[in-house]
């Protein structure tokens, strides 16, 4: 099948975009799970929340979007059709749909943490900060490590990516790009880009909007795939990582939650009563810019 990357149309599965592969049966074996994280840059679990859960949580998110008339009038809710020229809605946030009790029954689920419990050795907290998205059709997210975004505090943060419903690669799902976690070839984008902070040096955060530039320029692999509701998948600060576009006319409902072991230093943006990004809108140093002075 053809998929769109960036600005590129591409094969799927192919040697540009391989499969995501799933960590499922490393479970329990908390060595194996760190090395696969070394190696690979992401775990995929299948199957790891309640889908049932999840697919609650999908229903009362859309019915939120419809009563917000962000769904096109008359189709079902659970497809969550948009309206032509369709418009999102900021769902955002440390309140609000985001913090629904549907949906905080997925996104601070226990098993979230007692593997986060056991994965780090010690007791695990997440951010009251959700980052609940509806991605409308031809939009994706650019190639990108989280720390530029959150890297104030400790550096085992790690995000979980949720998708609230059974999406396929033509609704945009996320990618990886194995390896940009350790390869040498990317220490020189590791200590230029992956040491800026988008609200202290106002810099946009992306560092490219055609990912495939990453493995040109500095090696890894792409890897995507079909998430089911149930499935997550696991990620560290300097694992790059961008989504296909959205090529469908239903919204691609997903939210990103971050972890760490509760004992290390918390980005003060991210806390209760943290004020989250401050200089949205006043990013007005481009990456072509900075990437110029850091030669890459
Ligand atoms: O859902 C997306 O499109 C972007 C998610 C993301 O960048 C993240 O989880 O850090």
């Amino acid at each position: 099948m053809k998929i769109k990357f960036g600005h590129r149309t591409l094969d799927y599965p192919s040697a540009d975009l391989k499969e995501l592969r799933e960590a499922n049966d490393l479970l329990g074996d908390v060595e194996a799970l760190h090395s696969r994280m070394h190696e690979d840059g992401y775990l995929l679990f299948r199957d790891f929340l309640d889908r049932d859960k999840v697919l609650q949580a999908r229903q009362t998110i859309l019915t939120h979007m419809q009563e917000q008339d962000a769904l096109t009038p008359g189709t079902p809710v659970l497809e969550g059709v948009m309206p032509a020229g369709g418009r999102g809605v900021g769902m955002m946030g440390r309140k609000g749909i985001a913090h629904h009790p549907d949906v905080l029954a997925v996104l601070e689920a226990p098993e979230l943490y007692q593997f986060f419990e056991t994965y780090f050795g010690e007791s695990a907290l997440t951010y009251p900060y959700k980052w609940l998205r509806a991605v409308g059709n031809e939009q994706y997210t650019g190639a990108h490590y989280d720390v530029v975004y959150m890297g104030r505090g400790t550096k085992r943060l790690h995000t979980v990516w949720v998708p609230f419903g059974d999406l396929n690669l033509e609704q945009g799902t996320l990618a990886m790009c194995q390896g940009s976690n350790h390869l040498d070839s990317f220490s020189r984008l590791r200590d230029t880009y992956g040491r800026i902070d988008v609200d202290r040096d106002l810099i946009e955060g992306w560092f490219t909007r055609d990912p495939m530039e990453i493995v040109e320029k500095f090696g890894g692999q792409w890897v995507i795939g079909d998430y089911r509701a149930g499935d997550i998948i696991i990620f560290g600060m300097y694992t790059m990582h961008a989504s296909s576009t959205n090529l469908t006319n239903c919204f691609r409902l997903s939210c990103d939650i971050r972890f760490q072991p509760a004992s290390e230093p918390i980005d003060e943006r991210w806390k209760a009563g943290g004020e989250g990004h401050y200089t949205v809108g006043q990013r007005f140093r481009s990456m072509v810019e900075a990437r110029k002075d850091w030669g890459i």
